[in-house]
């Protein structure tokens, strides 16, 4: 044995290798539409172990540069990018990863359609998902709120499909004075008098803490008009370019790149606006309101990545498990090792079917077959689903690194940043106790747990009495029995057991009437 080397694990077509996608599509989408999607889905599977896999690599070890000065001393603040995260960007606009969900070719089953493209994606675009989450979110807070000419200026790049023509988009909340308190947003917004190509209104002063994908062509951001009140109601949606006719920058300076625990190929910086020219979308001290609309795109995007990054970790447990050998036989054979990766398949196949089903909810408001039930089901439901694929995709990285031994704590193997990058899905977009607020606020807004309740009482694991499901719904009844005369307190305190009793028990059904 002492010419002994272990066989890394090896990826096959991922929409092939994967039963759960391909069950869930079967029964979801009508027969018209498996045809249009799965055909495609099985071409970006191939993508997503062959061209884009080798690009992900070059990303990933080529990492972005900032290049603040050019050879002669001028502020130039260039983020320098590998080839293959230029390529992976070519593969989003070429295979339709947001415009697919703008076509609206497959009616209300639309979302799903796009969301089981992005899903193959993201686990082989190094994070390209990340711009693309922001650039769907854009899109829509674009399509409901901005006028037609500026419509017309930005939708046909952002939902393009030719590389040379395909915009990102960033979206810039976050900052010094304001993380996940957005109403200490210290950026001033004050009238704009020259000429701008997009009509800018406004000129922007401020520091933006965390800008991802700051490659992108336009952002959306919000700031403060003169004279508006302090707080969050104070704040305003403006979209902005980064760059001029001439490629310079549009009064941005770039500070610095960000130093993160993962998500090494995405560019993410720090940067100031120095009286930047941006126009205001929608109503004054409607900020929140209106970007909430991107939040709610790109949380649904997160959990998207999640899954596929779950997919992704067991995938290569799998073939591990069936080729490494320990104590005389392989892995898979022992039963305890299978028991362990089985239950973590289970926790996938949750986060998964709770994600299509909010992804259809999705695409039903987008093409007007929503009915106000859904629509409540919808905004409630987007924080707990984000909330909870986040946590699994950690606890399946981590056990998944740990199922390699020592190889998967190696770096040249690639395993370690899979729990590095899961890290980043429980803080991008709103961390697990703000969205489990984000969730009470729903409960009380909109009214949304009585409708929760009844969804439960309709769903075809409550009619055929399934003994989990059961077992589960008494849980969250309880919960809810102890909170009912609970003071405001009770309920923030009791907010993320809630949110997880919540998604436990819609998967648990999901599951059931997926019959997988
Ligand atoms: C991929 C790699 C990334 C690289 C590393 C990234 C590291 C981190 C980078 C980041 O910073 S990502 C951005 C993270 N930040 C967030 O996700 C924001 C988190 N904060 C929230 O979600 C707050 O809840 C929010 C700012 C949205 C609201 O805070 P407020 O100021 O307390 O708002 P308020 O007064 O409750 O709500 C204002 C209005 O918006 C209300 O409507 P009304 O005016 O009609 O009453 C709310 O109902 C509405 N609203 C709030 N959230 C909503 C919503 N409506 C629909 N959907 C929602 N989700």
């Amino acid at each position: 044995m002492k010419n002994f080397y272990q066989e890394g694990p090896v990826l096959t077509n991922t929409f092939r290798s994967d039963e759960t996608l391909q069950k869930v599509l079967k029964k979801l989408l009508p027969e018209e539409a498996q045809k249009t999607a799965l055909s495609h889905l099985d071409h970006l599977g191939e993508r997503a172990v062959t061209d884009m896999l080798i690009w992900a690599q070059e990303a990933e070890a080529n990492p972005p540069r900032h290049i603040p000065f050019d050879p002669w001393g001028r502020r130039i603040d260039e983020i320098a990018t590998s080839n293959g995260w230029k390529e992976l960007e070519k593969v989003a606009a070429e295979e339709g990863i947001v415009a697919t969900a703008y076509d609206r070719k497959l009616g209300a089953f639309s979302r799903v359609y796009q969301m089981s493209l992005l899903y193959l994606y993201s686990p082989s675009s190094a994070i390209f998902s990340c711009p693309l989450a922001m650039t769907d979110g854009a899109a829509r807070a674009l399509e409901l709120y901005a006028p037609d000419d500026l419509k017309a200026r930005a939708l046909p790049h952002l939902l393009s499909r030719k590389s040379g023509q395909f915009w990102t988009a960033g979206q810039w909340m976050t900052e010094r004075t304001g993380g996940s308190d957005v109403s200490g947003t210290s950026t001033d917004a004050h009238p704009f008098t020259g000429s701008s190509p997009f009509g800018a209104t406004h000129a922007l002063h401020g520091t933006k803490w965390f800008t991802s994908a700051t490659t992108s062509q336009m952002a959306l951001t919000l700031a403060r008009p003169d004279g508006a009140p302090a707080g969050s109601r104070g704040l305003s949606l403006f979209y902005l370019e980064l760059r001029n006719d001439q490629q310079q920058l549009n009064n941005i300076q770039i500070h610095r790149l960000k130093d993160k625990l993962g998500t090494k190929a995405l560019p993410t910086a720090e940067l100031s606006l120095q009286g930047t020219p941006a126009r205001m979308i929608g109503g004054e001290g409607e900020g929140i309101k209106r970007i909430a609309s991107v939040l709610n795109i790109t949380r649904i995007y997160n959990s998207i990545c999640a899954v596929g990054h779950m997919r992704r970790a067991l995938d290569l447990a799998t073939d591990y498990s069936k080729k490494r050998k320990a104590f005389g036989k392989i892995l898979m054979d022992h039963p305890l090792h299978r028991v362990t990766l089985a239950e973590l398949e289970e926790d996938f196949r949750r986060s998964f079917t709770f994600c299509m089903y909010v992804s259809h909810l999705l695409g039903k408001e987008e093409v007007g077959e929503i009915s106000a039930s859904q629509k409540i089901l919808l905004r409630a439901l987007t924080p707990i689903l984000k909330l909870y694929t986040a946590k699994k995709a950690i606890q399946i990285s981590s056990e998944v690194v740990e199922m390699f031994g020592g190889a998967g704590y190696v770096e040249d193997t690639g395993l370690p940043r899979l729990l590095r990058d899961a890290q980043v899905f429980s803080i991008w977009e709103g961390t697990t106790n703000v969205l489990s607020l984000d969730m009470l606020r729903a409960f009380e807004k909109e009214q949304a747990l009585p409708v929760l309740m009844e969804y439960f009482k309709t769903c075809k694991s409550m009619k055929d009495n399934n003994p989990a499901f059961v077992e589960k719904f008494t849980n969250l009844q309880n919960i809810l029995s102890k909170l009912s005369k609970g003071t405001p307190e009770d309920w923030e305190t009791h907010a993320r057991k809630l949110a997880f009793a919540v998604a436990d028990l819609i998967s648990e059904n999901l599951m059931y009437e997926y019959a997988i």
